[in-house]
């Protein structure tokens, strides 16, 4: 242990291995060409994952920075053919309402392009889903209530970080949000202190697997260099 000035939080040195700009540059320029293959998948193939790989991959988004370390995320991987079935039966009766009437015009039109609709194999399809839920506050065995800080921030870096992992390591994802999700509190069983975040099918894409035609915006419409 450390020794500390009164007052003072406690500290740990921190001294990774240092690595050179240039292989600095060159991970970065592969992690790139990596990422650049990301695709958000909508049809699966239903070879199996093993559960390790999952749970590592929920460690990694465990790693996330989060407001006050409060890491408000908790992670519920199914592989259970039945609770899969049960999560789209009722995420398909969320969405059918949002195509045929909750939806605007305009949104629907944002969709066009996705070839989007309600119905949701890939759900039962996947081999794996992580439900991802956001807690907002956390209560300690003496009743204390320990609040979280940037809720939607820290839980959205963890789960960009868990797609990124997932991609690396060969598997799709899709990033799935039916409105409302208040039914996957209680089909995972989850206290009323968390809410449902996003749904992650994971798995391997079907064989015959397509994606819509889409580009990414060039660096220069993302950012600038000062
Ligand atoms: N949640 C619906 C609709 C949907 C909304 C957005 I914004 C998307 O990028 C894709 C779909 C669905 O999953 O079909």
């Amino acid at each position: 242990m450390q020794s500390r000035m009164s007052g003072e939080p406690p500290s740990v040195p921190y001294r990774p291995a240092r690595v050179s700009p240039d292989a600095v540059k060159q991970a970065l320029r592969a992690d790139y060409a990596r990422m650049q293959t990301r695709r958000s998948v909508r049809s699966f193939s239903r070879d199996p994952v093993p559960q390790e790989a999952i749970e590592d991959a929920i460690r990694i988004a465990g790693t996330a920075p989060s407001g006050a370390h409060r890491q408000p995320w908790y992670f519920v991987a199914i592989s259970d053919p039945s609770i899969k079935a049960q999560i789209r039966d009722a995420a398909e009766k969320e969405e059918r309402a949002f195509y045929e009437g909750r939806a605007t015009p305009e949104w629907l039109e944002a969709l066009a392009p996705l070839g989007t609709d309600f119905v949701k194999e890939h759900i039962t399809d996947a081999p794996w889903l992580i439900v991802v839920f956001r807690r907002d506050y956390e209560e300690l065995p003496d009743g204390t209530r320990l609040k979280g800080y940037y809720l939607n921030e820290s839980v959205g870096i963890a789960v960009g970080m868990l797609i990124g992992a997932l991609h690396r390591a060969g598997l799709a994802t899709l990033t799935h949000t039916p409105a409302p999700m208040t039914f996957l509190r209680e089909i995972c069983g989850r206290p009323k202190n968390e809410k449902p975040f996003v749904i992650l099918p994971v798995g391997y894409p079907a064989a015959d697997c397509t994606v819509p035609d889409l580009e990414r915006k060039p660096f220069d419409a993302i950012a600038e260099i000062r």
